[in-house]
């Protein structure tokens, strides 16, 4: 597992202010001739819970020890979060639904007092210079994928396009090319989902039973697309692809545009049950510490408590029920 701490957000109108000299990510790795920023060395916290019934189980949340180049440490002022990497197929549709469908579900003051808000993120779109809405990333920063490419490149890579261009104007990436990688992640295609049993169907009624659905919505729809193979289809993301709060416990206290220090945009789920098939030490969330799906439920807190309480205090039977489902996603 690879984490970077990122420091402020992009350098965007309505993102938090880059840090002098270290930009919005902390490069703990350069490419060949460039130093790296800091290192990054990570301990994990761990801490002993209780199922309803009884059963331990533990949780970890990552603590950075952040060294800078020159030795020195980090101002005490300065937010960090660290992040894995999200998966990358599927992100087509996604960006094909329109953004009247994500709108239409938004509730901020959570005007039907079910107690789910959903907010939308609106942040800053460097291709057409005004403020748009958010869907992309753990805290839905960025704006459509062309853009999360370039930033990418700009922030993983160390390499410029004409999206985010040297000092001087330059890219060291034209724009077609951009465009190019841009549409590999655009037409990567969703898993196909493992054929549910009885388990399964048993774990995605628990699933509904819970709430979780209310965020983790089973379907969206895309509508026109420039490309074909991506318009008006029904899609079963289990997201909403809006920011809902998840408690203190999870919070990262580093707002990112519009979204606060605890809220997370709602994760997609398709294609989850492949995930540590695919890659067998990969973890869940925003920072990697949850080593299983169970973990990774048992952090939902803020709107989510209610649901998150249904699956702890539920029978193990259940429990492994409910998870079945979402590893047949
Ligand atoms: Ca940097
Ligand atoms: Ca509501």
């Amino acid at each position: 597992m690879r984490i970077s701490a990122t420091l402020g957000t992009p350098e965007m109108p309505g993102g938090p202010a880059p840090v002098a000299g270290l930009g919005t990510q902390l490069q703990d790795h350069a490419i060949w001739g460039a130093g790296a920023e800091a290192s990054v060395v990570v301990r994990w916290i761990e801490e002993t819970h209780a199922y309803g019934d009884g059963e331990p189980y533990s949780l970890r949340r990552p603590m950075l020890d952040i060294t800078l180049a020159d030795g020195g440490a980090l101002d005490a002022e300065v937010m960090t979060s660290a992040r894995i990497p999200p998966p990358v197929f599927g992100l087509g549709l996604l960006e094909a639904v329109p953004d009247d469908e994500v709108l239409s579900r938004a509730d901020p003051a959570d005007a039907d007092g079910d107690g789910i808000s959903g907010r939308a993120n609106e942040v800053w779109d460097a291709q057409r210079s005004h403020t748009v809405l958010g869907r992309f990333g753990w805290k839905a920063n960025a704006p459509d994928l062309l853009q999360q490419a370039a930033g990418a490149y700009a922030q993983d890579m160390g390499v410029s396009t004409p999206l985010f261009p040297e000092a001087d104007g330059g890219a060291e990436l034209d724009a077609r090319t951009l465009a190019a990688a841009a549409f590999y992640t655009r037409t990567l295609a969703v898993p196909a989902r493992a054929p549910a049993g009885e388990l399964e169907r048993r774990g995605e009624a628990l699933f509904a039973r819970a709430g979780c659905a209310a965020c983790h919505l089973e379907e969206l729809r895309t509508a026109e697309h420039e490309l074909e193979a991506l318009e008006g289809q029904a899609i079963h993301p289990y997201t909403d692809l809006l920011l809902h709060n998840m408690g203190f416990e999870l919070a990262d206290g580093r707002p990112d545009f519009q979204a606060s220090g605890t809220e997370w945009r709602t994760a997609p789920l398709w294609g989850l049950g492949l995930t540590q098939t695919v890659l067998p030490y990969s973890s869940y969330l925003h920072d990697g510490r949850a080593r299983t799906l169970e973990e990774a439920v048992l952090w939902h807190s803020g709107e989510a408590e209610a649901s998150r309480e249904r699956f702890r205090t539920a029978p193990a039977g259940d429990r492994a029920a409910l998870i079945a489902f979402l590893r047949s996603l």
